[in-house]
């Protein structure tokens, strides 16, 4: 039987370099065949590339209007998509690292004022990450980094409501490690794989649990 791929999940508010490490540690694991029999492969959401994504996309890029709750459940919807593909993944033994899911939903939802349980009651029965990197640094220090103010949410107050509802309601010490992220890319990624690299096997021979 193979051994099936394991989630990994980065979360974290905007700039603090998600994209960036899911892109390293997809490197790495590619190079571990011998553990991890079908590859890796990285993905975000929102997938744009969906026609619900395409929905989304218009509203970040500030061209559209959406009543907020609405576009919650459009968000959940491009995570519930896409539930088979991942279950297939997984199953068939790649692994996945992903940017941003469920969690964010729920933070960027409720940073508005949407009722919490409301926002999680959506991603409930989603696949659970088997791990999740929470990279974390001043919202301020992170506002100062590569294009931030271009899409809607990008205001660094906003940005601070969502922190804290990461930190505060959301941190579950048992799946999430807490990355300080306020570092050079190298020494984060190097942090990463440590982790990984000792953590793989076992995470590789839990049952995939849901959200
Ligand atoms: N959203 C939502 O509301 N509900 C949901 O359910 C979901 C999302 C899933 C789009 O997300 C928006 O959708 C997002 C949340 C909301 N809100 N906003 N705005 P997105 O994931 O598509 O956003 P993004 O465009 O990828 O940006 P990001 O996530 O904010 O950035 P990041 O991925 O964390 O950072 P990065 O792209 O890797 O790095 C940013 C810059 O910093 C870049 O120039 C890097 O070269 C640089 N960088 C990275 N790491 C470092 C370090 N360590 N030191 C110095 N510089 C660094
Ligand atoms: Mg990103």
């Amino acid at each position: 039987m193979i051994k099936r791929g394991v989630f990994i999940l980065f979360e974290g508010v905007d700039r603090v370099g998600k994209s960036t490490q899911v892109l390293n540690l997809v490197n790495h694991l590619n190079t571990k065949k011998d553990v991890i029999v079908n590859g890796s492969k990285a993905m975000r959401f929102p997938d744009r590339t969906t026609p619900i994504g395409a929905i989304i996309n218009q509203y970040l890029q500030n061209a559209t209007q959406m009543d907020d709750n609405a576009l919650h459940l459009l968000f959940a919807s491009n995570r519930w998509e896409a539930k088979d593909s991942i279950c297939n993944l997984l199953n068939n033994g790649t692994s996945i690292v992903v940017d941003r899911y469920s969690y964010s939903g729920v933070a960027y939802s409720a940073a508005k004022g949407i009722d919490f349980d409301w926002c999680f009651s959506c991603e409930k029965g989603l696949p659970k990450p088997d791990i999740v990197f929470y990279l974390s640094m001043d919202c301020e220090d992170a506002t100062k980094r590569g294009d931030f103010g271009g899409e809607r949410y990008e205001k660094l107050d906003f940005q601070k409501k969502i922190k804290d509802i990461y930190e505060k309601k959301l941190v579950d010490p048992s799946t999430w490690r807490i990355i300080n992220a306020n570092r050079p890319i190298q020494e984060i990624s190097d942090e990463i794989r440590e982790i990984i690299d000792k953590e793989l096997v076992e995470l590789q021979n839990k049952p995939i649990s849901t959200i």
